[in-house]
């Protein structure tokens, strides 16, 4: 797709993501703190035809409020149950695979086209992107209604992309750590890191974005959550997936956990 089509989604304007020397910037910006903020990344058009698409298909979302340690993973018997290892959180929004989304969905416009996909393998130093082999996972729509949340957990993935649907007025916020797990950080220290963010005893950080705005995260190695939403209205947000080699698939486990179904 070329740059003239693409900007009736992406807001060249405001983030001008074919250009180099903001590139560099931004580039600069995600590797000091591992997380890129950029406002206004949507046009208002997407954004209305994302809202209207996200709010006619929440009747496909899978809901299934389910406890989690902050690994995502089985718990760890040779720990006791209260450690930092296996302690649970609960995570209770819902979400649609990517087989529901539109053909022409911006998200999908976005996602494939190779202006954005240059831009986020130079943020994140990927050499290039894959989708997911499978039907479900590369574009998922997510929903927090009044009351529900996405307990503190680190990503398996690299890095993530968000774009934010619809903004919620109470809650349902980004909140986020420094980098507190990898190479250089003994696994003890790792250990009380989350044991003190779950105990609300860390500096955290918050991001409040707006419906358009997009946020790319190293959640690998630093602990992060979304606050249980306190109003009426639902959080929708989108979350891009890649890759860095083609064909990966999500487990069928995987699959069954976060969507409730398998593509085969
Ligand atoms: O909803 C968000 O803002 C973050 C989502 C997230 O952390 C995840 O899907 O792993
Ligand atoms: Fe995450």
């Amino acid at each position: 797709m070329e740059k003239t089509d693409l900007a009736d989604f992406i807001n060249f304007s405001e983030n001008p993501i074919d250009n180099i020397s903001w590139n560099n910037e931004m580039r600069n910006e995600y590797n000091k703190n591992g997380i890129l903020s950029l406002k206004n990344f949507l046009t208002e058009d997407s954004i209305g035809m994302l809202q209207e698409e996200s709010i006619s298909k929440i009747k496909y979302a899978y809901f299934n409020p389910k406890k989690h340690n902050v690994y995502l993973k089985p718990n760890d018997n040779s720990f006791p149950k209260d450690h930092p290892r296996n302690i649970n959180v609960l995570s209770s929004k819902g979400c649609i695979t990517d087989d529901i989304i539109s053909k022409q969905s911006p998200l999908r416009i976005v996602y494939n086209s190779l202006i954005f996909k240059n831009f986020i393998s130079f943020i994140t130093g990927q050499k290039k992107l894959f989708p997911y082999e499978d039907k479900l996972s590369s574009i998922n729509i997510h929903y927090t209604r009044k009351g529900e949340e996405l307990g503190w957990h680190f990503d398996n993935s690299s890095f993530a992309i968000t774009l934010m649907i619809n903004d919620v007025s109470i809650g349902g916020e980004f909140e986020y750590t420094s980098q507190i797990r990898g190479e250089k950080i003994l696994k003890t220290k790792e250990y009380q890191n989350v044991f003190n963010v779950l105990n609300d005893n860390f500096s955290t950080k918050i991001t409040s974005m707006k419906a358009g705005g997009l946020l790319l995260f190293n959640g690998k190695n630093s602990m992060h959550r979304v606050t249980k939403v306190k109003c009426n209205e639902t959080r929708v947000l989108a979350v891009l997936a890649y890759n860095n080699q083609p064909g990966v698939s999500l487990s069928n486990s995987a699959q069954m956990t976060f969507y409730g179904k398998t593509d085969n």
